[in-house]
């Protein structure tokens, strides 16, 4: 319990909406599947739109003044063959395609703030663990110039400096491949099944769950 008696969630979890025309996200999947507890752990989740001005303000929302130990940012890669973990997040937008807002950004992330901003989460620990379950995730250096890394950025400033902060770049999942294929359109050159998705997600939660107690 915090001073006020108030559980501090273990993890806020975002994924974000199908975008570009498409209709599944593996980020949005992921977080629909996720229980609302991790053992004694409370999680919050947020699926956020792909809308540069709408995005934070819904993570403000789903924050309603609470502290979590931890803000985990999930988001589709569909050019990626694995779960990637982001190192850094860049102080730039440079939108390739408009946001459902029909915004294409350009430009600071946040005006005179740092240029790049590096993960904050125990990731040799996280590695250890991948490793030992067979799950394989990669390290990434580029977390894009879209909405992903505006994200990320936002949250490695904004949040506190107590407050792990990170963000998993997902590759295409069975259900996107499908909706494709369905569809007629190019197909990604890759994708990993969902369940190990989750799992890997999962695995990362009783990793941070074991550095932590609810108890602060
Ligand atoms: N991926 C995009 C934005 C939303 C998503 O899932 C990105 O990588 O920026």
């Amino acid at each position: 319990m915090s001073p006020g008696g108030i559980v501090r969630p273990l993890a806020l979890i975002t994924g974000f909406v199908p975008f570009a025309g498409d209709a599944v996200n593996p980020s949005a999947s992921l977080l629909a599947q996720l229980p609302d507890r991790f053992g004694d752990h409370l999680l919050l989740k947020c699926c956020l739109p792909v809308d540069t001005l709408r995005a934070p303000r819904l993570l403000v929302q789903a924050l309603g003044g609470s502290a979590p130990r931890h803000v985990i940012h999930l988001g589709l890669a569909e050019k990626r063959e694995t779960i990637s973990m982001e190192m850094v997040a860049r102080n730039v937008c440079d939108f390739r395609i408009p946001d459902e807002g029909g915004c294409l950004r350009r430009g600071a992330v946040v005006p005179g703030a740092p240029e790049v901003l590096g993960v904050r989460m125990p990731v040799e620990l996280l590695e250890a663990r991948w490793r030992e379950r067979g799950i394989p995730v990669e390290r990434s250096e580029d977390a894009g110039e879209f909405l992903c890394n505006q994200i990320f950025y936002e949250s490695l400033w904004r949040m506190p400096a107590d407050v792990g902060v990170a963000f998993v770049h997902l590759p295409p999942d069975e259900a996107l491949v499908a909706w494709r294929q369905d569809q007629g359109l190019p197909l990604p050159q890759a994708w990993v099944p969902m369940a190990q998705q989750r799992e890997a997600l999962m695995e990362m939660l009783d990793v941070l769950g074991t550095l932590t107690s609810t108890d602060v």
